[in-house]
């Protein structure tokens, strides 16, 4: 079948809830993509930085057909050799004392919420059903409707009431306007380190700092939703690591999964995790065996790799390149390693106008909200591939 006669039957058949570009995608091998046209694309978005080791890594794509091959799901009635091994490793690379594994992102935000308000009424005698967790203005934690419930877009979340309350938001960026939204009932403070979604918006520096410090004064725990910009996305094996912070809740996904599986996970300190007993929270395929094998090899190969390294080094290029096209359409160009963003002026026109030309010249990037072209390709990405895609990239912003 053509490209187009899987678009229709997608459009016919499946929910519209996304407006996907049409690109009908049949392969994947490290940076590139393929049609079913034969066309071929460097993957700017990796799935939102699920692929960081990029697609169909053969030492992941190894570990998952040997597990698949073995013994895929036990439940958590019983125990695997793979996820005691998965739990070590995870702990000593992240440098908590214990682990909570889930399966999607959200799933993981979600139990975050829980443990933390758990932690406020056990530990800091918060009273029943009063614990507040701050979070962000332009926040993106997930789809559930307890973290839309606090979602600041209103496409996210005015469809889907009632909302679940006990969630203050702030604006991002701002320390103090934070700290003064901290009240005795406060449990936690929930921050992506760079908010993704809403356009690749990086905090002043020292402001992880400062909310760290608010914090450990007010007794408050400091969660880090680092499932997109952790594991090496933004040059950093953790974003929070630019101000040198430890987060008391570590909240991973997305790469954690290599690309193959989903896999999420919640860490944190005994005084914390210590706290969940036997029938607290649960799912069915949370630290499954296979789950756990892809993920062990996915941060085997973050590290053996040196991805984080070459997000660093290649996401500085990647970035110094693309601030200097002088474009008059270019508002600003902002990221992190290889978390990068282009925002086009409000005249310039739409994002997804220049992602269509993109695609044309053999890119793949997505839009975020009207004026973001997102750039996030697989970590593995090296320079040569790089000044090609900028040669695409200059084109497309000088010609439309
Ligand atoms: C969609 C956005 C990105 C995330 C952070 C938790 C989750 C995500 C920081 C939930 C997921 C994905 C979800 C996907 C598109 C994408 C996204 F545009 F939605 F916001 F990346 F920016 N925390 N982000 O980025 O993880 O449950 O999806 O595994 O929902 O459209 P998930």
């Amino acid at each position: 079948m053509k490209s187009q006669e899987y678009i229709e039957l997608e459009e016919r058949i499946g929910a519209h809830n996304y407006h996907p570009l049409d690109v009908v995608l049949t392969r994947g091998e490290g940076v590139w993509v393929y049609d079913v046209d034969g066309n071929k694309y460097l993957d700017c978005l990796s799935s939102y930085s699920a692929l960081n080791q990029g697609h169909v890594h053969p030492r992941i794509l190894k570990a998952l057909i040997e597990q698949a091959s073995k013994l895929t799901l036990t439940s958590r009635a019983f125990r695997s050799d793979q996820l005691a091994l998965f739990y070590k490793e995870i702990t000593e690379l992240t440098g908590y004392d214990m682990v909570l594994p889930m399966n999607s992102g959200a799933e993981a935000v979600e139990t975050a919420l829980k443990v933390a308000r758990k932690w406020g009424y056990v530990s800091k005698k918060v009273p029943r059903n009063k614990a507040e967790i701050i979070v962000a203005e332009g926040n993106f934690h997930g789809r559930t409707i307890s973290i839309i419930s606090f979602s600041s877009e209103p496409a996210y979340k005015d469809d889907f009431g009632p909302h679940t309350p006990g969630f203050i938001s702030v604006p991002f960026g701002d320390a103090s306007a934070l700290e003064k939204a901290i009240t005795p009932n406060t449990v936690g403070v929930m921050l992506e380190p760079i908010q993704g979604e809403s356009g690749v918006n990086i905090p002043p520096d020292g402001y992880l700092k400062k909310v760290r410090e608010i914090c450990t004064k007010t007794n408050t725990l400091f969660m880090a939703d680092e499932i997109q910009t952790g594991l090496g996305r933004t040059g950093k094996l953790f974003a929070t690591m630019y101000d040198d912070v430890r987060a008391d809740i570590l909240i991973l996904g997305k790469a954690l999964g290599g690309g193959f599986y989903p896999v999420s996970a919640v860490l944190a300190d005994n005084f914390v995790l210590g706290l969940i007993k036997p029938g607290d929270h649960g799912s069915t395929f949370g630290g499954n065996p296979l789950a756990a094998a892809v993920a062990r090899e996915s941060l085997k190969v973050l590290i053996e790799e040196k991805l984080t390294e070459n997000a660093a080094i290649q996401g500085e290029y990647f970035l110094e390149q693309l601030s200097e096209i002088n474009s008059p359409k270019i508002k600003e160009v902002r990221g992190r390693g290889l978390l990068i963003g282009i925002e086009v002026t409000k005249e310039a026109g739409k994002a997804r106008k220049y992602c269509e030309a993109l695609m044309k010249e053999g890119i793949l990037a997505k839009e975020t909200h009207e004026q973001i072209i997102r750039f996030a390709p697989p970590l593995t990405i090296d320079r040569a591939t790089i000044d090609w895609a900028l040669d695409k990239i200059r084109k497309v912003l000088m010609e439309n």
